[in-house]
């Protein structure tokens, strides 16, 4: 057996097993398509972490012709005690024959000691081509796990689960489901013990890799909410100057253009920043964002829809204004009855002040003769602080849950913000905005930042529920 866990991911073409491994070795380089026979050669990837290689984890073409293999096999064996040794001589004999290309390069890691992860998209047909492949992954004898990927159409994936799981439970002691798309990092990690019963040789060393993955996991959140307190801090101090230089009305125009393209030059910066922290490296930013750089953020039409809804927005800035310094947590204390105060109050009256007015603060600088400028930021108003830093929340949340094997191209609607927002405790939503209104303000001090910290990491526990 290798020094740390080594698993071959094995099975039909075009089942999942790259996005498995993708998934799995947390590396989004590894290719996936639609297109059967992705992968030509078997690749490892190790999962490495503060130097120290976690768990190894071999992607694999599909098998091609188990059943030839078999007959082979079969014609020279005398006893099951021979077949192990019979694969790795038909592999020595076959493998540079090109009809068996792709089983010799999935045999040969398991033949070297890899366990087996056999993947089958769980919404096709069980066929007799599978009963081969199973029965040539028995002989190898190597510790092996079936993952039922439910690729298709749940009533499809139900229709053919009885099926698999019989024929599944003849050559495997572990059957999984498993979405590499999809399924959270606990569900992966669940993965990676179920990995440890069936493989007692490798079990610490894949239960110390599960806790180290949770410990890097929780320092990359904390590193998140740092990217994100310090991009509010930025996007809300920031101002911009422009100096006269034409007539007024034009110069504003101008102003606010420039002030807009800063503003989104440093929320792609966040974005990256937040990809990079989670190890994605090609995340379809550019896709994405295009549409959103037409968007002019001071047209109240756009961001207004990126916040709470006014009215709720104005009974929680009533109860968050109310609340004063740390004692906001003892002020709304889980307890409904003051929020439900400030949600009954003068909201028509309350919404009136956030009604047009203008997203930052723009003031025509004219103190000194000769050096007339506009001068735009910081933000004042809170809508907009909001829209901002739920934008902020809400990229960290589809990067925070976003699997390496999932290629589709990030997409932040409205309404999904919206709605995540809503969901958030009442309690959260007032603290959040105690915190964003005093940051309208100034600067908030460095043990401020913290508290603030400290209440985005809470929000992101909550994410992950959603
Ligand atoms: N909807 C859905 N699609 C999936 C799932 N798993 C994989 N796919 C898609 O299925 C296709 C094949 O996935 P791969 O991971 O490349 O499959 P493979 O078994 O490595 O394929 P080969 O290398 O060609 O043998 C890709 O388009 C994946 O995005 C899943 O759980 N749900
Ligand atoms: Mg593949």
């Amino acid at each position: 057996m290798a020094e740390f866990p080594c698993f071959a991911v094995v099975g039909h073409p075009n089942q999942g097993k790259s996005s498995v491994v993708s998934t799995l070795a947390q590396d989004d380089h590894i290719a996936i398509s639609p297109v059967s026979g992705t992968t030509r050669e078997a690749h490892r990837y190790r999962l490495v972490l503060k130097e120290r290689v976690l768990y190894e984890w071999v992607d694999t073409p599909g098998f091609q012709r188990a059943r030839q293999i078999l007959e082979w096999c079969n014609e020279r064996a005398r006893s099951a005690a021979d077949r192990p040794a019979l694969l790795s001589r038909f592999v020595e004999e076959h493998k540079a024959d090109p009809r068996f290309a792709d089983d010799c390069a999935v045999l040969t890691p398991v033949l070297a000691g890899a366990g087996i992860i056999y993947v089958v998209n769980s919404s096709q047909v069980y066929s007799s081509a599978h009963d081969a492949e199973l029965t040539l992954l028995s002989w190898t004898a190597q510790p092996r796990l079936a993952l039922l990927n439910p690729m298709g159409p749940a009533e499809q994936v139900a229709a053919t689960s009885t099926q698999w799981q019989q024929a599944l439970q003849q050559y495997f002691s572990l059957v999984r489901t498993f979405n590499p798309l999809r399924d959270s990092f606990t569900s992966q990690l669940a993965l990676i013990r179920s990995l440890a019963e069936i493989a007692p040789e490798w079990q610490s060393a894949l239960l110390e890799g599960v806790d180290a993955l949770e410990h890097q996991r929780q320092e990359r959140h904390d590193q998140a909410a740092d990217a994100v307190v310090g991009y509010c801090e930025q996007v809300y101090r920031f101002e911009l100057q422009v100096p006269l230089a034409g007539p007024r009305d034009q110069l504003r125009e101008q102003a606010l253009r420039q002030y807009n393209a800063e503003l989104q030059r440093r929320e792609s910066r966040l974005q990256r920043t937040l990809a990079r922290l989670y190890g994605h490296h090609h995340l379809d930013w550019e896709a994405e964002w295009q549409p959103l750089g037409h968007r002019d953020l001071t047209d109240q039409r756009e961001w207004r829809a990126w916040g709470l809804p006014r009215r709720r927005l104005a009974a929680l800035s009533t109860a968050a204004g109310a609340a004063s310094g740390l004692a906001v947590d003892a002020a709304v204390g889980g307890s409904s009855l003051f929020l439900g105060a400030a949600l009954g109050g003068v909201i028509g009256g309350l919404a009136g002040n956030f009604a047009g007015r203008d997203p930052v603060t723009i003031q025509w600088v004219e103190k000194i003769p000769g050096y007339e400028h506009w001068q735009l930021g910081p933000v004042s108003n809170l809508e907009f602080a909001v829209a901002l830093f739920g934008r902020a929340l809400r990229i960290w949340y589809q990067i925070r849950v976003r699997n390496h094997a999932d290629r589709a191209t990030l997409k932040l609607s409205d309404t999904d913000l919206n709605q995540w927002l809503e969901g958030l405790a009442s309690r959260q939503q007032v603290q959040w905005l105690y915190w964003v209104r005093k940051w309208l303000k100034r600067s908030l001090t460095e043990s401020e930042q913290k508290q603030m910290k400290h209440l985005i990491l809470s929000i992101g526990d909550q994410m992950d529920s959603l």
